[in-house]
C-alpha cells in the first residue's frame, strides 16, 4: 500500500508557519517534509522540525494521566485514567470556586501550537464560562504590539518578497537566519539584485554574520539610535517634510525631541561611533526604498515599547510607508482578524475575571494576586519552569502546598514535574487545526494525520471533557475543530473581503490558501485614531505613557546584590536570546537537537574573562540578587565588552551540573519586571555578575 500524503501546518512559535507534508502507512506517520508548493516553505523546513517524527515518536512523549504520589517536584507519579482526571479536577475546582471564586483559578498557556482551535480558542472559552482569572499574555511582544498600534495602527508586514524591491535592508534586534529562517532567501535574492543589509544587534548574531554592516549598540539603546537617525536625517534636510505634514500627527512635537539627540550624545548612550550614527542615517535616508525588519527580541527591555516607537517613525521621516520595498516589517498578526465574540463568548459567560500578567506567575503566586489567591493553576502548551523570568520565585510558587496544579503535556517537562496531576497532550500530526501565521497570510489547516499516541488528547478535546465534567453542556464548547474553524472563517469573512474564496474546503484540500494582502497602507490610511501615523500619540498620553518616544536608559537594580556596589563591580548585561535549534525549551529535550546546541554556554568577551581570571570553556557561575546558574564560558568577540549572551530554552532537569538533581537556566536570573508598555518581559534588561567555579571538567 502507498503512503498517504496529509497536509499539515507547522505549529511552532516562528513567523514562516510552514506546510507539511506527513505520509503515512497504517496510521503511523513515515516521512514528513516541506510543501513544496507552500510559497514561504518552498519545499524545506528548518534544522528543528526536518527530524519531527523524533520529536513525535520521542520515547519520553506521556502517554497517561499521572497523579503526583510523592512530594511537589519530587517526579514520582501513579497512572490513572482520564476519568480519574478530570473527577479530580473537577471536584477540586467546585470546593475552590465554591470558597474563593472562579478567579482563584489561572490558566496559563502560551506558545506551545499557534493553532486557532488548540490555542486560541482553547485558552478562552472554557475558561471564560469558568470564570477564571485572565492570563496577561505578554511574555513575548507585548511592548511591539501596543507601540506598532499606537504608531501605524496595526500590526502588518509586507509579503516575504517584497524585499525583493528593498535596496536596502536594516535588520534591527532581529535574527532571521535563526527565527525566521525561510525570510533568508528572498533576504539573499535581494543582495544579489544589490540591496545591501546593515544588522543593529549588541551580538553578532548568524544574521550579523552575514550582513554587509553589523553595528553593536549597547543593549536596550534602540530608542536613542533611532532617535539619533532621526536627528541627523532632519538636520540635514533629508526627511520628506511634505509626507510629515500629510501622513502623521505630531510631526513638530517629534522634531522638537529630536534636539536632544545629536550624534555626540547618542554615540555616548549607544557606544557607536559619531562617525557610524551619521553614516547610518544617510544610508537609510539615500538608499530608497529601505526596509525596517524587526522582531520581538530588542523590546525586551524594560524601555522596549518606546524603542519600537522611535523605530517606526524613521519610515515616516522619510516618507516610505505604504511604498514597495519600504516601510517596517514587523508582524501580520492584524492582517487577518478573528470575531472576538467567536474566539470567546463573552456574551455567554460570566463577568471577565481579573488578569494575572503571565510574567508575574512567581510574585501572582506568592501572594501578588490576592482577593482570591491563586488556588489552582493550569497549565498547557507552556514551559514557565524553564520559560517564564525569575524561575527561583516560580519554583516557589509550584511548591505550595495549598496550590493545585495541573499539567497538560506531552513531555515531563520541568513545569510537568511540579505538578499534582498530568495529562498527556497530542501532537501536531495526531490533532486539527487552523493556523494563522503572524509573519505572512497563507492560511493554512493541520489535517490530522495520526490517531493520537497512547492516551494523548488534543487541548481542544481536554477543554470539552473538563467542561463536560463540569456540567457545562454550551454547544460552543463542545464543537468539533472543523465546527470551530468553519464559524470563525465565516464570520472573519464577512467582515474582510480579502478573506472571500476561503473556504474549510479549499483549506482541506489544498493544504493552505493564500489571502493577498498587498503592501500595507499603501492607501496611505493607517487604522490610527487620526488615520494618520502617529509621531505624537494621545492614545498613550491618555494612558498615562509619553506621547512622544523619548529615551529612557534601562536599568535592572533589582539585580543588585544587597551590599554590592556597581560603581566598583559593574554588571554585565546578558542576553538570552533564540537558540537555533530549539523554539523556547520545545524541542530541547531531543537528542539531536541538543548535541548541535552542546553543553548550556555563555558568550562572554576576552577582555571581560580576563578581568575575572576566566578562561575558555571554564565553568562560570551567572549570579544576580534573583538567583544563579551554571554556564559553561566561551570567550567571544561575538558579544562586546559588558555584554554576555545565552541562548534560552534550556530544561533545568537537563543541566549538565545539577546538584542533587536540582538544575538552573539563565532563567533563575532573568527579571519578572515588566517593561514601559503592555506588561511586557524584560528579560533581556538583566543584569548579572560572573565569576569561575572550580570543576573537575
Ligand atoms: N530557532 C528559534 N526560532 C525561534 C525561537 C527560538 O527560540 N528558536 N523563538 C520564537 C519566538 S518565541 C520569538 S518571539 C521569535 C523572536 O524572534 P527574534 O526577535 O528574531 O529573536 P530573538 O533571538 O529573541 O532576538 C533577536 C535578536 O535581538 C537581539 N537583542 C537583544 N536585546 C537587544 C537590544 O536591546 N537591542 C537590539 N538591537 N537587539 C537586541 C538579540 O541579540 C538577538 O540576536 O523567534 C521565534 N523563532
Ligand atoms: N531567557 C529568556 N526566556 C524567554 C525568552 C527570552 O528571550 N529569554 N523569550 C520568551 C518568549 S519570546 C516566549 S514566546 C516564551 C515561550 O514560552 P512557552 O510558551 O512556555 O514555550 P515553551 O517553553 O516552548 O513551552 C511550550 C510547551 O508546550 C508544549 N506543547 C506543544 N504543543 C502542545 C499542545 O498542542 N498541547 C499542549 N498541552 N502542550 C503542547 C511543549 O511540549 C512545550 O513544553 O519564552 C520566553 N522565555
Ligand atoms: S519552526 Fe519555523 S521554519 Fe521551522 S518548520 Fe516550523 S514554521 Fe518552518
Ligand atoms: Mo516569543
Amino acid at each position: 500500500m502507498s503512503a498517504q500524503q496529509i497536509y499539515g501546518a507547522c505549529p511552532h512559535d516562528c513567523p514562516d508557519t510552514c506546510g507539511l507534508i506527513t505520509e503515512v502507512e497504517n496510521g503511523r506517520a513515515v516521512k514528513l517534509y516541506g510543501n513544496p508548493n507552500h510559497p514561504v516553505t518552498q519545499g524545506w523546513l528548518c534544522a528543528k522540525v526536518r527530524t519531527y517524527l523524533k520529536h513525535v515518536y520521542h520515547p519520553d512523549r506521556l502517554g497517561y494521566p499521572l497523579k503526583r504520589v510523592g512530594p511537589k517536584g519530587g517526579n514520582q507519579w501513579r497512572r490513572i485514567t482520564w476519568d480519574e482526571a478530570l473527577s479530580e479536577i473537577a471536584e477540586r475546582w467546585q470546593a475552590i470556586i465554591s470558597e474563593y471564586g472562579g478567579e482563584a483559578i489561572l490558566p496559563y498557556s502560551f506558545s506551545g501550537t499557534l493553532g486557532v482551535v488548540q490555542m486560541s480558542v482553547s485558552n478562552a472559552r472554557f475558561w471564560n464560562r469558568l470564570g477564571a482569572s485572565r492570563l496577561e499574555r505578554s511574555i513575548c511582544g507585548a511592548a511591539a504590539k501596543m507601540a506598532v498600534e499606537a504608531t501605524i495602527g496595526a500590526r502588518q508586514n509586507p509579503p516575504y518578497a517584497d524585499v525583493l524591491n528593498s535596496r536596502l535592508i536594516l535588520i534591527w534586534g532581529n535574527n532571521p537566519v535563526s527565527s525566521a529562517p525561510h525570510f533568508m532567501p528572498w533576504l539573499r535574492d535581494a543582495r544579489k539584485k544589490g540591496a545591501r543589509v546593515i544588522v543593529i544587534d549588541p551580538y553578532r548574531s548568524r544574521t550579523a554574520r552575514g550582513a554587509d554592516w553589523h553595528l553593536a549598540p549597547h543593549p536596550a539603546t534602540d530608542g536613542a539610535l533611532a532617535l539619533g537617525m532621526a536627528h541627523v536625517i532632519a538636520a540635514e534636510n533629508l526627511h520628506n517634510e511634505n509626507w510629515l505634514k500629510a501622513h502623521t500627527v505630531g510631526w513638530r512635537q517629534f522634531q522638537a525631541l529630536l534636539k536632544d539627540y545629536p550624534p555626540e550624545r547618542v554615540s555616548a548612550i549607544t557606544g557607536l561611533s559619531k562617525r557610524d550614527i551619521v553614516t547610518l542615517a544617510r544610508r537609510y535616508a539615500n538608499t530608497r526604498p529601505g526596509l525596517i525588519k524587526i522582531a520581538d527580541g530588542l523590546q525586551r527591555n524594560c524601555n522596549g515599547g518606546q524603542s519600537v516607537r522611535a523605530i517606526a517613525a524613521l519610515p515616516a521621516l522619510t516618507g516610505q510607508y505604504g511604498q514597495p520595498g519600504g516601510g517596517l516589517f514587523y508582524s501580520a498578526s492584524d492582517a487577518i482578524k478573528w470575531d472576538r465574540q467567536v474566539l470567546h463568548r463573552w456574551e455567554d459567560c460570566p463577568p471577565p475575571g481579573r488578569v494575572v500578567n503571565m510574567n508575574r506567575l512567581g510574585a501572582a503566586l506568592l501572594g501578588e494576586a490576592t482577593n482570591p489567591p491563586v488556588k489552582s493553576l493550569y497549565v498547557f502548551g507552556a514551559n514557565p519552569v524553564a520559560s517564564a523570568p525569575n524561575t527561583g520565585k516560580v519554583i516557589q510558587g509550584l511548591q505550595r502546598e495549598d496550590l493545585f496544579t495541573v499539567v497538560h503535556e506531552l513531555f515531563m517537562t520541568d513545569t510537568a514535574r511540579y505538578a499534582d496531576i498530568v495529562l498527556p497532550a497530542a501532537s501536531q500530526l495526531e490533532q486539527t487545526d487552523l493556523h494563522k501565521p503572524y509573519g505572512h497570510t497563507h492560511l493554512a489547516y493541520n489535517q490530522q494525520a495520526i490517531p493520537p499516541l497512547a492516551e494523548s488528547k488534543s487541548n481542544w478535546e481536554t477543554m470539552s471533557l473538563l467542561a463536560k465534567t463540569m456540567g457545562f453542556d454550551d454547544p460552543w464548547l463542545h464543537q468539533n475543530p472543523d465546527e470551530v474553524i468553519e464559524e470563525l472563517l465565516q464570520t472573519a469573512i464577512a467582515k474582510n473581503p480579502a478573506l472571500l474564496g476561503v473556504t474549510l474546503k479549499r483549506l482541506k484540500t489544498e493544504g493552505f490558501v493564500s489571502v493577498e494582502m498587498g503592501i500595507p497602507f499603501s492607501d496611505l490610511h493607517f487604522p490610527t485614531p487620526s488615520g494618520k501615523v502617529e509621531l505624537y500619540s494621545q492614545t498613550l498620553a491618555e494612558q498615562g505613557l509619553d506621547p512622544l518616544p523619548a529615551y529612557l536608559p534601562a536599568d535592572d537594580k533589582e539585580a543588585v546584590p544587597p551590599g554590592l556596589s556597581i560603581k566598583e563591580s559593574p554588571p554585565l548585561t546578558l542576553l538570552s536570546a533564540a537558540a537555533h535549534h530549539f523554539t523556547s525549551s520545545t524541542f530541547a529535550n531531543q537528542a539531536n537537537l541538543l548535541a548541535r546546541e552542546g553543553k548550556p554556554f555563555v558568550e562572554i568577551h576576552p577582555v571581560d574573562a580576563a578581568a575575572r581570571g576566566i578562561r575558555d570553556g571554564d565553568v562560570v557561575v551567572v549570579e544576580n540578587a534573583r538567583g544563579w546558574c551554571r554556564l559553561q564560558a566561551v570567550l567571544s568577540d561575538a558579544v562586546r565588552p559588558g555584554v554576555l549572551a545565552s541562548p534560552k530554552g534550556r530544561w533545568l532537569q537537563l543541566d549538565p551540573w545539577a546538584e542533587n538533581g536540582h538544575g538552573r537556566s539563565v532563567n533563575y536570573t532573568t527579571s519578572d519586571a515588566l517593561g514601559d508598555m503592555g506588561g511586557q518581559s524584560t528579560f533581556h534588561s538583566n543584569w548579572v555578575w560572573v565569576k569561575t567555579v572550580k570543576s573537575e571538567e
